[in-house]
């Protein structure tokens, strides 16, 4: 059973459309992640995830390694 939630992080760091698709890249990379939309206007990234596989935990730290920070 998929546990399916949306969560919006504020990302930092980003400038243009590649930026946003290198964190939405870094994202995806975290097995159980559905979709991800990053803002580089909003400093932001709406992830769909299933929790039954990940957590916000592990997607922050791949957003992380990136050239982009989450901040908490
Ligand atoms: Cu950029």
């Amino acid at each position: 059973m998929a546990d399916i939630k949306e969560i919006t992080l504020k990302v930092t760091g980003m400038t243009c459309g590649g930026c946003e698709k290198a964190v939405e890249e870094a994202a995806m990379s975290v097995e159980g992640v559905q979709s991800a939309n990053a803002s580089h206007a909003d400093d932001s990234a709406t992830i769909v995830y299933d929790a039954e596989s990940t957590d916000p935990m592990f997607i922050t730290m791949a957003i992380n390694e990136t050239h982009y920070k989450v901040e908490e």
